[in-house]
Formats: structure tokens, C-alpha cells, sequence
């Protein structure tokens, strides 16, 4: 088959990654742990065409800029250097929520061409090889191949490029009563990427080496609270995760914050005193993820309506992994 279409959905890091290993590879510096969520996709259809000339990439509805373009070859190819086929490939890829909602798009989007390239190719990959190609292209999309609660190790210090390193499920999605909240603080694309922003940090920052020591700490004890089920440790180790990643980026002159971020901020300490169960997670933009413990839901959000600024909020629960699809993508939906 030289034809395969795949779904896939973002994922919201609950210990973050944040850094990378000196050198090839793409391996992060340190541990990370995340919920996949449903009922937000990307689609993506590939297909190997002997008749084309060069890749043809389709982002939405508009051929993919330079960057981005970039990076879809690039795993393009290492798809092609594995299967031996030259073939270039069409690739369509949509997105059901806004790229600027601060969801993040490369997550689900390199998730989705991994499994649809892959199989497309025609290789017969274990499910633990596709999270490996897709870190390579972005760390986070490793983790969005697998539902419910999803681990991704450090890179070994030193390790060959080769080296493979995919993410593993954890828990099943069920395994705790959360919801995510995402509070949308601006419509704007973001102002610096992921990847500068973590060079710029961990080149600059003067608590670059305080995350590196922090981070891994965190993660283990967040791990152990998801096992134990204890949602209130979860939500302030994953607080305290985003936290000192933020902390540590801002040290550098990386500031993914604007005042919304601060009033959500604000918002949720409030709502703790109240007794609820809101906790915030804040990625490379000023959206504020609020984890909330679904019995608290209602309240929570009544809470967080009248930060000044907030332009919505959207809702989001723990969901599947990424999956092929029949069809060829322009039809129903899954
Ligand atoms: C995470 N982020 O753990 C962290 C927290 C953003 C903040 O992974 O450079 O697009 O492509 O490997 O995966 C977003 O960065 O980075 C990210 P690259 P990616 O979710």
C-alpha cells in the first residue's frame, strides 16, 4: 500500500520537557509525562506517488511554509531511507482546533504523519518505532501515539543518533477524574517557537542547570502521585513543573506570558482557597491549561469566566492514542 491516513490528538505535558541533549537526535534533557486528549485531531493523509517530482505538502488549507516544510521532509526521508523507496509523497494535514489555541499543534501533527508515513511506506513498525521517528521530527509528538497518561525518558547524555527512544503509556485515560480547561489568552501565533525557546534557555538562562536538576525530581514524584491516584499532588507537582520550566525561560528573556496568564493565574489561587481543584499548566505560549478535578468542572470554570483578558475556554478530557483510518481523509470523520 502506498496510501495511509491517520488521526492523532495534542497532548498537554503534565512534567515538561523543556531542553535538550547536546548534539543529533532530538533527545530531550529530561523526563516528561502527559495526557493525551480526545476530542481534538489532526488528520493526516500521505501517499507515495512514483509521478511526483518533489513532496507535495498541504498544512491546512495552504501549501506548508519553508519551516515547517523542512521538518515534514525531514521525516519524510527517514521514512524513504528505511523503506529504500525514493517515491516522493502528497501530504494532507488538517487540524479541528485552532492552531493558536496554544494546543499544541506539532504534537498531534508529527504523531499523525509518523503512523500515516510509516504505514504508507509499507513498513511493518511496532507502534514503540513510529513514537521514536516522531520524536525526532518533535519530542512531543512521541508522546501523543499513546492514550491516557504517556512517559518519555531523557535521552542518554552521549547517546548515538541512532539510538531509539519512544514514549510508553503509563495509565489508561481513565485513570483519574481530570478535565483540562485550556484558557485561551490571544488568537496571535506565538512569538517564539519551542525548540529557540529551549536553546535560548538552556544557552542563557542562569537556572538552566537548577531546571536540569529539578526537573527529573519532579517527574518522579508526579509519576508516583499519578500511579497512587492522588489527584491534588498531581495537580501541584505538574503546577510546580510548569512553574519552574517558566521560571527558568524567563531567567533567559524567553517569556511566553502576557497579563491573561497572570489573571488566570490569579484566578485559580483563588478558586484554591475556595477548596476546589484547579491546578495551571502554561507551554511555550500565554494559554493557561487549568487541571481540574472533573467534579469541580462547573465551579472552576465560573471562577475562571471573568479573568479580564480571557478570550474562551475549551474543554478537554483524557483520551486515545493515534490511530490509522480508512478512507482518504476528505470524508467523515473516524
Ligand atoms: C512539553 N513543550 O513537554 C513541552 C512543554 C512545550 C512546553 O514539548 O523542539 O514541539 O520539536 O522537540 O515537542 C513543545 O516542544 O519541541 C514541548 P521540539 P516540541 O510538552
Amino acid at each position: 500500500m502506498s496510501h495511509a491516513f491517520a488521526v492523532a490528538h495534542p497532548n498537554v505535558a503534565l512534567s515538561k520537557y523543556w531542553g535538550k541533549r547536546e548534539g543529533e537526535g532530538n533527545f530531550p534533557a529530561v523526563p516528561s509525562l502527559s495526557v493525551t486528549l480526545a476530542g481534538l485531531q489532526t488528520r493526516t493523509t500521505v501517499q507515495f506517488d512514483g509521478a511526483l517530482e518533489d513532496d507535495d505538502v498541504v498544512l491546512g488549507d495552504a501549501p506548508a511554509a519553508p519551516g515547517p516544510r523542512a521538518r515534514v521532509v525531514g521525516l519524510l526521508d527517514r521514512v524513504r531511507a528505511a523503506s529504500r523507496d525514493e517515491r516522493r509523497a502528497r501530504v494532507r494535514s488538517s487540524n479541528d482546533f485552532p492552531t493558536a489555541s496554544g494546543l499544541a499543534s506539532s504534537a498531534s501533527g508529527f504523531a499523525a504523519l509518523a503512523l500515516a508515513s510509516v504505514r504508507a511506506a509499507g513498513l511493518d513498525w511496532t507502534v514503540e518505532w513510529v513514537s521514536d521517528l516522531a520524536r525526532r521530527s518533535s519530542a512531543s509528538a512521541a508522546r501523543s501515539l499513546f492514550g491516557g497518561f504517556v512517559e518519555l525518558d531523557a535521552g542518554a547524555p552521549g547517546a548515538p543518533p541512532e539510538t531509539r527512544l519512544a514514549a510508553r503509556p503509563l495509565a489508561p485515560a481513565d485513570h483519574l477524574p481530570l478535565v483540562v480547561l485550556v484558557c485561551v489568552a490571544t488568537e496571535a501565533a506565538k512569538a517564539v517557537g519551542s525548540s529557540e525557546g529551549m536553546r535560548v534557555t538552556m544557552s542563557r538562562s542562569p537556572y538552566a542547570l537548577a531546571w536540569l536538576e529539578q526537573a527529573p525530581r519532579l517527574h518522579e514524584r508526579l509519576r508516583g502521585a499519578l500511579l497512587a491516584r492522588d489527584f491534588a499532588a498531581v495537580g501541584e507537582l505538574a503546577e510546580a513543573s510548569c512553574l519552574a520550566m517558566h521560571a527558568s525561560a524567563l531567567a533567559a528573556g524567553v517569556i511566553y506570558w502576557n497579563s491573561v496568564t497572570v489573571e488566570v493565574l490569579g484566578a485559580i489561587r483563588a478558586l484554591r482557597a475556595r477548596g476546589l481543584a484547579a491546578f495551571a499548566s502554561i507551554d511555550a505560549g500565554p494559554h493557561v491549561k487549568v487541571l481540574v478535578h472533573a467534579s469541580d468542572v462547573a465551579s472552576v470554570r465560573e471562577g475562571l469566566e471573568g479573568a479580564p483578558g480571557l478570550k474562551r475556554i475549551i474543554e478537554a478530557r483524557p483520551g486515545e492514542g493515534a490511530s490509522l483510518a480508512s478512507g482518504d481523509g476528505s470524508g467523515d470523520r473516524p
